[in-house]
């Protein structure tokens, strides 16, 4: 079939909810995928930051075979032999004392929602249906009803409500609008370190420093969600170390399925898991010995193959050669490992055009908020790879 026939049929039997690139890809291998005509392509989305090991890493393709012709599901009515050791390695790579395992990221943010809400009623004290939890202005945790009644997107949330209570909103990166929206009923502070779908906001150095000083003074529980930022991104396991802190709550997801397989985590460094007993929480998928095996596989990749350390070695370049790009267009270039970004101007026409043309060079990006292109290859990414994404940049880039 051609390209515009598999573009036909999901159009014509699929649901709308994406507007995609026209590119129908069939392969991918590292950094690479391939369309249906072979036309080669260096993916510079990663599945959004999913794909941190690269496109079918074989040693998580191996684990995902074995344990498939073993075991895949129990269900948490009985146990399995991997999810145990998956616990453990996870426990111990974070510092976490708890993990409670679930499928996609927005499942992992709602089950800490859940808990910090119990949390606060069980252990804190707040009144029964009284639980505030305070946000960020240009949040995004996933796309659930709770998820999207405190999102600041109008196309997030538009004709989803009623919305659920409870949230405050706050803008990103200012300490003391977080501590002005503070109340008794306060009973966490849900962040992403680093707002990947806003367009790679950074907050000021020592922000989650300061918040989480904060949180400790008022007892407030700090949930970071690290679902994009985490597992190698911003060149460390964890974004929250750039700051040197650690939060009590971390919500991982993306990568630590090696591409492969949905799975996500919620990890507890204080007693704030222990409030969920028996029967009060769960799913079907959560758990189950292939995710574990799958997980387990793709966090020995990341620290096997140094992929931190490349993430931030080549984070650091990609952005110091994207400041050397001075052009009329670009407002802003931004970036923490190789979780990075360009900024146009608004009045130069929407980034999708630059997508569009940066795809014509082999190069694979997304647009975000009209104005936004984010670069995020895998963390498998080498120097001269990075070399070939800035010269298609500069490429499309209109000469003046
Ligand atoms: C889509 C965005 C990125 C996330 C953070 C939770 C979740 C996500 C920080 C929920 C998911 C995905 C969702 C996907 C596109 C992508 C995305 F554009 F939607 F916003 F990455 F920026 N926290 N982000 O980034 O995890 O339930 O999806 O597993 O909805 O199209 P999920």
């Amino acid at each position: 079939m051609q390209q515009r026939e598999f573009i036909g049929l999901e159009d014509q039997f699929g649901a709308h909810n994406y507007k995609p690139l026209d590119v129908v890809l069939s392969r991918g291998k590292g950094i690479w995928v391939w369309d249906v005509d072979g036309n080669k392509y260096l993916d510079c989305l990663a599945a959004y930051s999913a794909v941190n090991q690269g496109h079918c890493h074989p040693k998580i393709m191996q684990a995902m075979i074995a344990q498939a012709e073993k075991l895949t599901l129990t269900s948490r009515a009985f146990r399995n032999d991997q999810l145990g050791p998956f616990y453990q390695e996870l426990c111990e790579l974070t510092n976490s004392h708890k993990v409670l395992p679930m499928n996609s990221g927005a499942e992992a943010v709602e089950t800490a929602i859940k808990t910090v809400r119990k949390w606060g009623y069980t252990v804190k004290g707040v009144a029964e249906g009284r639980a505030e939890i305070i946000v960020c202005d240009n949040n995004f945790h996933g796309r659930t009803i709770s998820i999207v009644s405190f999102s600041t997107d109008e196309n997030a949330r538009a004709g989803f409500g009623p919305f659920t209570p409870g949230f405050k909103r706050v803008p990103f990166g200012n300490v003391a609008a977080f501590e002005a929206a503070i109340t008794d009923n306060t009973v966490a502070f849900l962040v992403e370190p680093i707002q990947g779908e806003a367009g790679v906001l950074i907050p000021p150095d020592g922000y989650l420093k300061q918040v989480r000083e904060i949180c400790d003074r008022h007892n407030i529980v700090l949930i970071l969600d690290e679902i994009q930022t985490g597992l190698g991104r911003t060149g460390r396991l964890l974004a929250e170390e750039h700051e040197g802190i650690e939060a009590d709550l971390t919500i991982i997801g993306k990568a630590l399925s090696g591409g492969f397989y949905p799975v996500s985590a919620v990890l507890s460094n204080t007693e704030v898991m222990d409030v969920l007993q028996p029967g009060e929480h769960g799913s079907t998928f959560g758990g189950n010995p292939l995710a574990c095996a799958v997980a387990r596989a793709a966090l020995q990749v990341l620290f096997d193959e140094k992929l931190i350390e490349n993430s931030d070695e080549q984070g650091e370049y990609f952005l110091n050669e994207l400041k050397k790009i001075s052009h009329p267009h670009i407002k802003e270039v931004r970036g923490r490992g190789l979780m990075l970004a360009i900024e146009f101007f608004p009045e130069v026409g929407g980034a999708r055009a630059y997508c569009n043309k940066l795809k014509e060079q082999g190069v694979l990006a997304k647009d975000t908020h009209e104005n936004i292109v984010r670069f995020a290859p895998p963390l498998v990414i080498k120097r001269e790879e990075v070399d070939m994404i800035l010269n298609a940049i500069k490429k499309v880039l209109p000469i003046f």
